[in-house]
């Protein structure tokens, strides 16, 4: 990601998102989303895929061609399937989405470690490639899950779950850590308990109402970024004005 997005001169990463179609517009999905792409990936560092296109369109039968464009394109392809099963089951799901050339799979850190997250690490180890794990999302909701205030299971210490997530991300080797750019004050804290190693991914900037500036100057290192880009008017000069703007605030 760090070559990546030197290469590019880019923090965005776009999340390629549509919204729901019904089955006539379906047929066009895989053509709108490679053209959406193709506009959009001179302006960014590497593209996240979600739901919004593997359910409709299928991992081999189409996400895997749009993956293969984003290589071509010099991005990074991470999945965003937010692993959440037990290790047998996580092992499948990753194993699929890595032989589909995804370069990372997101994971949700709520499963543990012990046949839940560790197989997906062994896989990614396995394969070289990357998991990124969840530390505080960017919606309203997130505080009534990652916001708790919990014990530590082996310390025995009161803390925000949060901050134990990112303590874990750190020692579990993790390549990144999400937290929404809509919580700039949950990125500081972050940033201080996880140190410059391990990379923040803010999602929520635009449609969410997180901002550029703050997400960056709070420590985050890469934004992701949907609905503002994909739904503008020109989505090329949309990326790249965010482009610019977190070239300036970094
Ligand atoms: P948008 O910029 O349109 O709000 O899209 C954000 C993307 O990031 C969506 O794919 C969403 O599922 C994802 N995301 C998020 O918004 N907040 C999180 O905390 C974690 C996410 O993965």
């Amino acid at each position: 990601m760090e070559e990546n997005s030197k290469n590019k001169q880019s923090s965005i990463i776009l999340a390629l998102d549509f919204p729901f179609q019904g089955r006539l517009e379906r047929e066009n999905l895989l053509a709108k989303a490679s053209s959406l792409l193709d506009m959009v990936s001179p302006h960014v560092c590497a593209v996240k895929f979600n739901h919004h296109l593997t359910l409709p369109l299928g991992i081999f039968g189409g996400v895997q061609s749009l993956v293969e464009q984003a290589h071509r394109s010099g991005l990074l392809a991470i999945m965003d399937c937010k692993v959440n099963d037990i290790g047998a089951t996580n092992t499948a799901i990753a194993e699929y989405y890595y032989d589909a050339g995804f370069d990372a799979v997101i994971a949700n850190p709520f499963v543990g470690w012990e046949e839940g997250l560790k197989p997906i690490f062994d896989v990614a180890a396995k394969r070289q490639r990357g998991v990124i794990l969840l530390a505080y999302m960017s919606h309203k909701g997130a505080v009534e899950g990652y916001g708790q205030t919990v014990r530590d299971a082996e310390t025995g210490i009161e803390t925000r779950q949060y901050l134990a997530f990112a303590r874990k991300a750190g020692k579990w080797g993790a390549d990144g850590v999400v937290v929404g750019a809509t919580v700039p004050e949950k990125i500081r804290e972050i940033r201080f308990v996880l140190g410059e190693e391990v990379p923040i991914y803010a999602p929520g900037v635009g449609a969410q109402g997180g901002s550029v500036e703050a997400a960056l100057k709070a420590g985050a290192r890469f934004l992701i970024v949907g609905r503002e880009i994909v739904h503008a008017a020109d989505p090329a000069v949309k990326a790249e004005t965010l482009r610019q703007k977190a070239e300036l605030a970094k």
